[in-house]
């Protein structure tokens, strides 16, 4: 094809698609398939000079200007805004629009309504459709001369689409930074160890106000217009809504969330709407703009000082705040994590009164360089937790103190230690500093004793009920309870000793407890609270070891085996069993008479997973993967002889490579290597799987398992969650509807449909003596 053709076929296409993605948010054309086209015009102008125009995509950086931005006079001043920041502000806005336009108070006016995106309001000029010039709107009557970087920006067109556009026209509007630009942005600056950008609104306005186009470019800027200036040689709607649908057909984005409504409740209802949506919209606004729709009334109210009479800007509430920095306290996670809060002096933020902000860890402090008695930011947004973004050191007075932190446990004075990071190679520890703080004081610090019991009897956990914050102070308080362990050895007696506890609350506390010493393993598990191991976790625990002592002794390797655990929680795991203390917990449960309803053999899609060959496959040997470590399985049969053999030997072993032999004979010449392989062998060997003769292995299948039960109508020894967790625990299925798949329905009094439908399929149907008959017998 011609290349001059080619050129303009290949601008059209990368402009439409600049078009769909930029202004329509509806992009049509992978980003891959954009890049080709992009890098294939990019290379045909290369070769051909003479056809490079600079409305071309690919001319949008153009060369650094020697001087800085020249300031030039707007032809048409660029208006500011009045402020409301309640509904009365509002209301009484449109009241005075209705008294000067003589319109009695029941008719009703259209607004135009938009959010007021926070960013840098600018000027554009498009002659014959062209871009021509852009200026930033500085005292509204004098601005700078941006072009060079405007045009940087990817959804500001350099020509305009279409052709019925006025042959000078003005457009105005707003250039921001989204969010996740802005994220990225910042990450990458800390990257580099460079200063970061405050808010996505500082981040825009420096990004415009760089002498270097191409850095301009680098920076995730956008467009969205919002009114016009000039418009000479041709004509636009008189509705000031249709004039923006009319400005993105152009080319230009509008903002999407753009409503016209009907007078006072049509406004208040869009305030409404859009704070909901507020957080989740991807850039930041701090509220509406409300704009008298019809421009020959906006002609008729006319202005005041320099801000139009026809409307609005309706204020949120503001997510960012200043106030002081009184203090910094030091609070004692679950697990010993030493997290610092801020103490501020209460600041109105996001809506609410803020007094305490989240500093996350010592890494945070250190990078905001925070000192008590500083001025800071602090930020609210939607319902998450306040924090401080900055600090304000230009406010500094030299009495500031900075941040210690504590050696010792602010709770039990225990030694406060900084985590090791720890990455786990072959048999290898790697550590590094970690940014937690932690106090080892472990279970004899009061302050994880006494969140470790409130997460023991929780709901998901062992659902023990009148174990409040309350009560379990008052038992770490007095020194009843040292350990989780210790609850079940409370008596009645204890009870009566608790503020706000008689004799009748009293049993009944003491009957919860005692009732929860059978339980289910995966329940057991799970409130322990290991590090890293929550509820799922704790599930693939037990169903796939099935016993408590498999559990507490299985190698971190094995654990690496079971479905979703890596390396990390693996060593948790392990490291929490091998602690002494916490092994003396769990013997002094199991003394007490802890039992699981569902302990049970292993899994046996785990005893299927792991043969031979997947032992070698874990023991990463360099240079054999699959398929070399099956031939060395079927060639080998056992671990001994491997452990045996030389390197003569190695070289009988059919199609296993030179390379792999290396790689297995520095393995074998590795101690702590044959050490690992040895022991995860004999845990498995002890677990009961034999890979030699793997048809002999003893595996329990759960009564249940390959059965689906459905539950309906309500039961009265039990809930319906219970009833639940206990033919889960056998290796039901229980669904939520009956089909001719379904082998039982337990029937409670009130089942309706289900019911019905289970008699119409022939579905076998229990009550609930029957069902707790079959449980008795199966368990
Ligand atoms: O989103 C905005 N920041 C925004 C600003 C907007 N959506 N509409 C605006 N409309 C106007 C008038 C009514 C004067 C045409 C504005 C601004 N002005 C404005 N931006 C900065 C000063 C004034």
């Amino acid at each position: 094809m011609n290349p001059e053709i080619r050129i303009q076929q290949l601008r059209d296409q990368i402009n439409e698609h600049n078009y769909r993605y930029y202004v329509l948010d509806d992009p049509t054309l992978p980003d891959i398939e954009y890049d080709r086209l992009f890098i294939e015009l990019r290379e045909l102008e290369a070769a051909h000079p003479e056809w490079v125009s600079d409305d071309s995509p690919t001319q949008r950086v153009g060369a650094k200007p020697d001087s800085g931005f020249a300031e030039v006079r707007h032809e048409m001043p660029m208006l500011s805004l009045d402020n409301a920041f309640a509904d009365q502000d509002l209301t009484d806005f449109i009241r005075r629009v209705h008294e000067r336009l003589k319109r009695p108070a029941a008719e009703v006016i259209q607004f135009s309504c938009e959010p007021k995106l926070d960013g840098i309001a600018i000027s554009i000029f498009y002659e014959q459709g062209r871009l021509t010039r852009a200026l930033t709107r500085g005292d509204g009557y004098t601005g700078e001369d941006i072009t060079l970087n405007v045009r940087t920006v990817r959804n500001v067109p350099v020509r305009l689409r279409g052709d019925d556009w006025p042959e000078r026209l003005e457009i105005r509007g707003e250039i921001y930074m989204p969010r996740a630009g802005f994220e990225k942005l910042n990450e990458r600056a800390r990257e580099k160890d460079e200063k970061t950008f405050v808010n996505p609104r500082n981040a825009a306005a420096g990004s415009l106000r760089q002498l270097d186009p191409a850095i301009t470019a680098s920076r995730p800027l956008e467009l969205c217009a919002y009114s016009t200036g000039i418009v000479e040689g041709g004509t636009l709607p008189d509705s000031h809504y249709e004039t923006l649908k009319l400005l993105q057909q152009w080319g230009l984005r509008i903002n999407p969330e753009m409503r016209l409504v009907d007078g006072l409740e049509g406004c208040l209802a869009y305030y409404e709407q859009l704070a909901n949506k507020r957080d989740g919209l991807g850039y930041d606004i701090d509220g509406i703009v409300y704009k008298v729709d019809d421009k020959r009334l906006q002609e008729t109210l006319g202005y005041v000082a320099r801000a139009p009479r026809w409307a609005i800007a309706r204020k949120f509430p503001a997510q960012e705040e200043i106030t002081r920095l009184n203090a910094v306290e030091f609070q004692v996670g679950r697990t010993g994590a030493i997290t610092p809060v801020a103490r501020l002096e209460p600041v109105f933020v996001g809506g609410v009164t803020v007094s305490n902000a989240t500093l996350h860890n010592m890494d945070e402090i250190a990078r905001l360089d925070i000192r008590e008695g500083d001025q800071v930011i602090v930020h609210r947004a939607g319902d998450v937790i306040p924090k401080v973004v900055r600090v304000l050191t230009e406010k500094r007075t030299g009495d500031e103190k900075p941040i210690q932190v504590p050696s010792h446990c602010p709770v039990c004075g225990s030694d406060v230690e900084r985590t090791q990071l720890q990455r786990h190679g072959k048999g290898k520890v790697h550590s590094s500093e970690g940014s937690i703080y932690r106090c080892v004081g472990r279970l004899v610090c009061s302050a994880q004793l006494k969140q470790a019991i409130l997460h023991f009897v929780s709901r998901r956990a062992l659902d023990i009920e009148g174990l409040g914050e309350k009560n379990v102070d008052q038992l770490v308080e007095r020194k009843l309870v040292r350990s989780p362990a210790d609850l079940f050895s409370l008596t009645v007696e204890d009870f009566l000793q608790l503020d706000g506890f008689a004799q009748l609350s009293s049993e009944n506390l003491y009957n919860a407890i005692q009732a929860r010493k059978q339980t289910t393993l995966a329940r057991f598990i799970f409130a322990l609270g290991i590090p890293e191991v929550g509820e799922e976790t704790a599930r693939t625990l037990a169903t796939s070891l099935g016993s408590l002592q498999r559990i507490r002794t299985a190698l971190p390797e094995l654990l690496t085996w079971l479905p979703d655990i890596g390396n990390e929680v693996a060593f948790s795991i392990a490291h929490f069993m091998q602690d002494e203390h916490n092994r003396q917990i769990l013997d002094s449960m199991i003394e007490q008479g802890m039992v699981f309803d569902d302990e049970g053999g292993l899994s046996p899609a785990l005893v299927g997973q792991i043969s031979f060959a997947q032992l070698l496959i874990k023991m990463s040997i360099p240079g054999v993967a699959q398929t070399g470590a099956e031939n060395l399985a079927n060639y080998f049969t056992t671990l001994e002889a491997l452990l045996e053999a030389d390197a003569a030997r190695l070289s009988q072993i059919p199609r296993f490579s030179a390379k792999a032999r290396a790689g297995l004979l520095e393995c074998l010449a590795d101690k702590e290597w044959c050490r690992l392989i040895g022991a995860l062998e004999q845990q498995l060997s002890d677990f009961g799987m034999h890979w030699e003769c793997q048809a002999e292995v003893a595996v329990t299948e759960q009564p249940l398992s390959g059965q689906t039960w459905v539950l309906t109508g309500t039961l009265e020894s039990m809930t319906r969650d219970e009833a639940k967790d206990r033919l889960v625990a056998l290796g039901a299925k229980v669904s939520g509807s009956v089909s001719k798949n379904t082998d039982c329905v337990v029937a409670g009094p009130g089942a309706g449909s289900k019911l019905s439908k289970a008699e119409q399929l022939g579905v076998r149907v229990m009550d609930e003596a029957g069902l707790l008959a079959f449980l008795q017998e199966k368990s």
